[in-house]
């Protein structure tokens, strides 16, 4: 399935009531996101579908896909346009396999090694960081701007940027062949979420 990875919203519902977080949702993508991920951690299965449904439908309106964390069989019973998986998570292949060929399958990638691995898995794109230290709750280390370029020259498909960017300091960024963008908490916590993602997304269009 093609998608446009160039501002990838991830979201984290915990620290909102749940309409306050869907007009959250709805606000980021009204701001241009372009890819839409529910990333739950602590969620019943029954809540995770129920959460992802109304998240999809939001998405729909908007036509943004919505790939869920960690999950695939959130994922196919919401008929989500993909998922995501980080190293602890479905090994790549499997996922490729469960998902189908017309979805989308996204990979968390630290090092060169993992990147081709999940090329070769079938990941359509790969989220590599963390760039900055991260306030946004995760197991993660720092990912030197170094591996993030040799990652883009590693592998034939979108490669994005994670962890602690914002409108100030994506500079760093400059002149590394990414497609895109991730970011938690520069839109998600943004006062306005419309206007966070719309600047973070005109920043991250400014340095090309
Ligand atoms: N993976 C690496 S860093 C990160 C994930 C899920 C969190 C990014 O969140 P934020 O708030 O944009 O730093
Ligand atoms: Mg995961």
């Amino acid at each position: 399935m093609k998608f446009d990875p160039t501002l990838y919203f991830i979201t984290d519902s915990t620290p909102y009531e749940e309409e306050e977080f869907l007009k959250r949702v709805e606000a980021a993508l009204q701001g241009g996101a372009t890819l839409l991920q529910l990333r739950e951690k602590e969620k019943s299965t029954k809540e995770y579908i129920d959460l992802a449904t109304k998240v999809h439908e939001i998405a729909r309106k908007y036509r943004v896909p919505l790939i869920i964390d960690d999950r695939v069989d959130v994922a196919l019973a919401v008929d989500a346009e993909g998922v995501h998986v980080g190293t602890s998570d479905m090994p790549v292949a499997m996922a490729r396999k469960l998902m189908g060929d017309n979805k989308i399958v996204g990979a968390t990638a630290k090092t060169v090694e993992r990147a081709r691995e999940s090329y070769l898995g079938g990941a359509d794109y790969l989220g590599v960081g963390a760039i900055y230290p991260t306030t946004t709750k995760v197991k993660t280390i720092l990912t030197s701007t170094d591996t993030l370029r040799q990652i883009c020259e590693a592998v034939p498909i979108a490669v994005n940027a994670i962890g602690g960017l914002n409108k100030e300091n994506i500079d760093i960024l400059k002149g590394i062949p990414i497609a895109g963008i991730c970011a938690v908490s520069a839109i998600m916590k943004a006062e306005d979420p419309c206007r966070g993602a719309r600047e973070l997304k005109e920043a991250f269009l400014n340095l090309r």
